[in-house]
């Protein structure tokens, strides 16, 4: 079954590589497993690790979230197009930071050939760098140039319209259009990563008014409604079932920005970037999920459990856990946002009932979630670090 799965996929990307596909002559699209646990390939890179198994078993995916820029590519397309006939199902997603472009080489040419979104991002906003109290050229990231949600002391909305539209077109025009969108990330502080803070000479002053970022609460107010009225447009342009998926803290706790999103991404799962207890992460969760927080696409909402420190490992199975009792899907990361399979195997079934906490935060407290094959059961000290975490299979009956 597997070697006969593999087959047919080499087959069809031959077809695809070759151009010589006939939709009469392709194969049925293979059975791809629509079961608990819910998966979610992360890979924010290029293909060229990839072969026809790890398409395979990428294609077990629910969603799967790669570089926007990736997906509009030609050089993606036999890749992209044999993970939807796999699985029919599945939901691209690509992966854009918000507020932000990367610097180029000089040399544009293999861009302009292999990732054309890239340059044309670069140039559409090419006038809307972010600049320092010094001049300089503000970056959060190592290469990633901050851009400006002030012009002329009110919100540039027009740097809003030149991204939708931006989407838009490679959305009519590429080929391969994504069903939505992952930010990376929300924010409400512009925070320079130390390691490139010595290298960015000045402070952060968005409206160049000579008053810096800290000190300007109006400056504060434009640099997160830009993001809110970002994913709006978003949502206004592409529709209810266009998925948006959040990273950054301010859609785990702002209803206002979670009502544009469908899901959130858990990076660092469950102790997130501010060093959440495990308990509190999944809390946290739990609380996400609550009916109303995100609006849901095509039917649900699509938050997903990561932790790229995962290795075969604790925290890979603390997501899987986490996801089936709050309904969301996981991904396993092996150190890097680079998908190289699957190694866990859990078999829950269908969930039969809704998660139930007991206990208390002051002593010990589970969360449970009962399945058609068992339950699921994640439980924790006072302290909030992890005391069990286990799927534990029903017994058989007695003969
Ligand atoms: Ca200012």
């Amino acid at each position: 079954m597997h070697r006969e799965k593999a087959l047919l996929a080499l087959i069809a990307v031959a077809l695809v590589a070759c151009g010589c596909g006939d939709t009469s002559t392709d194969p049925p699209p293979a059975a791809v497993p629509r079961d608990y646990p819910e998966k979610s390939a992360v890979h924010w890179k290029s293909f060229e690790s990839w072969d026809t198994g790890t398409i395979e078993a990428a294609a077990e995916s629910n969603l799967i979230i790669f570089p926007l820029a990736w997906c509009y590519s030609t050089e993606s397309r036999g890749i992209l197009s044999e993970l939807r006939r796999l699985n029919p199902d599945i939901q691209i997603i690509g992966y854009q930071s918000v507020m932000g472009v990367t610097t180029l080489y000089p040399d544009t040419t293999y861009l302009r050939t292999t990732l054309p979104y890239v340059l044309d991002y670069y140039n559409a906003v090419r006038n809307d760098w972010a600049w320092t109290t010094a001049g300089d050229t503000l970056m959060i990231w190592k290469d990633l140039i901050t851009l400006n949600p002030v012009k002329n002391g009110a919100l540039n909305v027009e740097l809003i319209e030149k991204l939708v539209d931006l989407i838009a077109e490679y959305q009519s025009s590429s080929g391969a259009p994504v069903d939505g969108i992952m930010h990376d990330y929300f924010s409400t502080y512009p925070y320079i990563n130390p390691s490139i803070r010595d290298s960015v000479i000045g402070d952060v002053d968005f409206d160049g008014d000579g008053i810096i970022f800290d000190n300007d609460t109006d400056e504060q107010g434009l640099f997160y409604l830009w993001q809110k009225e970002y994913a709006k447009a978003l949502r206004e342009r592409f529709g209810d079932d266009f998925i948006q998926i959040g990273n950054g803290r301010p859609v785990h706790e702002d209803a206002a920005l979670a009502h544009y999103m469908n899901g959130i991404f858990y990076e660092l799962y469950p102790n997130n970037c501010w060093s959440w207890t495990d308990r509190d992460g999944l809390l946290r969760l739990l609380d996400n999920q609550r009916d109303g927080y995100l609006s849901k696409a095509k039917g649900r909402t699509w938050s997903l459990c990561t932790n790229e420190r995962g290795n075969a490992n604790s925290n890979n199975i603390f997501c899987l856990l986490s996801s089936l009792v709050a309904g969301c899907l996981y991904t396993e990361m092996q150190g890097s946002y680079e998908f190289s399979g699957w190694t866990l195997d859990v078999e829950p079934g269908t969930p039969t009932g809704p998660a139930v906490i007991e206990g208390s935060v002051d002593s010990t407290l589970t969360v449970r979630r009962p399945f058609a094959n068992g339950e699921v059961k994640l439980s924790f000290y006072d302290t909030g670090r992890r005391l069990e975490y286990a799927f534990l299979p029903t017994p058989a009956p007695a003969p």
